[in-house]
């Protein structure tokens, strides 16, 4: 089924310019991008991203980290793309993380681990809703061969 999903180019694969190629992998792949954008994020948006993991031992550094430089956030669609990029993006330890996927490519360390990826159908949606305003994002139109900017679904 088509579904849409959240993906960060975390602080550290800016600083590094992995972005294109990070995204690159996605695009190559075979899923659309539907809305990218660079941004440096405050305190209150990494707060509210990574709300699940508030009062754990790694909180505070995951906040640090993430506002700590711009990021790339992008919003991508195509058939089971939740699961399928996670699998891209490969264990959240990098260690752990198979060759031939993101993190096993390309990371060493799990608090400079590349990218995020949404783990479900539901954050996916609050992600979505996070960083994207309705209207930022794009969707086939009726037409098959031409994008249109509409409400996020
Ligand atoms: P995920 O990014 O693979 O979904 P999560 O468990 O959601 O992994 O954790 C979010 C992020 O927090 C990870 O990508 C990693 O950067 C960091 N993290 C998770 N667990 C630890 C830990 O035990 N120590 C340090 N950082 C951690
Ligand atoms: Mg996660």
């Amino acid at each position: 089924m088509t579904e849409r999903t959240l993906v960060l180019v975390k602080p550290d694969g800016v600083q590094r310019q992995l972005a294109g190629r990070i995204m690159a992998r996605y695009e190559e792949r075979g899923l659309k991008i539907v809305g990218l954008k660079l941004v440096h994020i405050d305190r209150e948006l990494a707060e509210r991203h990574y709300a699940v993991h508030k009062g754990k031992p790694f909180f505070e550094g995951l906040v640090a980290f993430i506002t700590s430089g711009p990021l790339v956030a992008i919003a991508l669609e195509g058939p089971d793309a939740i699961s399928l990029v996670r699998t891209m993006n490969g264990a959240t330890k990098p260690a752990e993380a198979a060759p031939g996927t993101i993190r096993g490519d390309l990371a060493v360390e799990m608090g400079q681990n590349l990218v995020h990826a949404s783990d479900s159908r539901e954050s996916a949606a609050t992600e979505l809703a996070i960083w994207f305003a309705p209207g930022e994002l794009l969707a086939y139109g009726r037409e098959i061969d031409r994008w249109v900017l509409s409400p996020q679904a």
